[in-house]
């Protein structure tokens, strides 16, 4: 079983790419991609990179093509069922919703008045059954894309579609009404009972890296000098730390050295406070791997 590979499936060209191959990057892998740029070989693990439609993604990690996939909540709950697909970690990239939105002048009060109404979207099978839950007997028209200008070609009375900023809405005079899904970027694993011993393995070695690189995403090494009489208030200041190393300073029974990993954003305000409360000698390090 010397040549057993691991595939990662991600997407190829799209708003998921650049984050998802650059997280892998930092999980590790160095790969080299295939010429028609479908395929990248990883050189130093065997983990492979398949490069396909994000749509594809939910079917390839469920069929066992595709070990694990990075895809947006979206097209994992438009494809997929719960038992198909393990969601292994929320990636914190891709965020977007999907949106009822319907032309300005439509009267919307509350969800009851989506009964009878056609309601244009590429995600048919989320949007049915939010309508199921919330007790509405709508039509859906399906789109595969440029959904918000249906009601402008008079095929649809609203639309359910995928948000960020906003922009696109407001340049279609459509206004949004109510969020259905929450959306973001998640790494996905075959259901562990579908994978062998050395699947569930690569599985949960990546997937610890992931979470690596994510603790290390947004946190810092502080290290300063500390009076003696003010290390618990210092410490206190310390913004999202754990237990900070306390250490000896040679020669100077009144300071100490202070280092702590800070989970959270090291404000330049934060070193003000600090200085205040006596610290002096700051420095703040960006972190570059970190395993619990
Ligand atoms: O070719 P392939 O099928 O792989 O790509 P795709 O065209 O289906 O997907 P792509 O690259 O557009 O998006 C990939 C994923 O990014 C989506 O499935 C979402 O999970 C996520 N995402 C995040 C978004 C957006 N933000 C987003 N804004 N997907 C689509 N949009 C659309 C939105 O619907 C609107 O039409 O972008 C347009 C601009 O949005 P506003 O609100 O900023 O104007
Ligand atoms: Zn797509």
């Amino acid at each position: 079983m010397n040549n057993r590979r691991i595939k990662i499936a991600v997407q190829k060209s799209g708003r998921l790419t650049e984050n998802s191959l650059d997280l892998l990057a930092r999980c590790g892998l160095r790969y080299s991609r295939s010429r028609e740029r479908l395929f990248c070989y990883g050189e130093n693990m065997p983990v492979d990179i398949m490069l396909v439609r994000d749509d594809d993604i939910p079917h390839l990690v469920r069929d066992g093509i595709c070990e694990l996939g990075i895809v947006g909540r979206n097209v994992i709950d438009e494809k997929a069922t719960a038992a198909d697909l393990d969601k292994v970690i929320a990636l914190d990239y891709g965020h977007c919703r999907l949106c009822l939105a319907a032309p300005e002048d439509h009267a919307y009060d509350t969800p009851a008045a989506l009964n009878g109404q056609r309601i244009a979207t590429s995600y048919p099978v989320i949007t049915r059954n939010w309508l199921t839950a919330n007790d509405i007997s709508a039509e859906i028209v399906e789109f595969s894309g440029a959904v918000e200008i249906a009601p402008r070609l008079g095929k649809a009375d609203l639309i359910c579609d995928l948000v960020s900023s906003g922009g696109t809405l407001a340049a279609n005079h459509l206004r949004e009404l109510s969020t259905i899904l929450n959306s973001e970027a998640w790494l996905v694993a075959a259901p562990a009972t579908q994978l062998d011993d050395f699947g569930r393995e690569w599985v949960e070695r990546l997937s610890q890296r992931v979470r690596g690189v994510q603790q290390v995403n947004g946190s810092k090494y502080i290290m300063l000098h500390a009076p003696r009489v003010k290390l618990a208030e210092i410490t206190d200041l310390l913004p999202g730390s754990e237990t900070p190393t306390v250490m000896p300073l040679d020669g100077r029974d009144d300071k100490v050295a202070v280092h702590a990993v800070c989970r959270e954003t090291v404000f330049w305000e934060t070193l003000e406070s600090l200085k205040q409360a006596g610290a002096s000698s700051m420095l703040v390090l960006p972190l570059e791997k970190m395993l619990a």
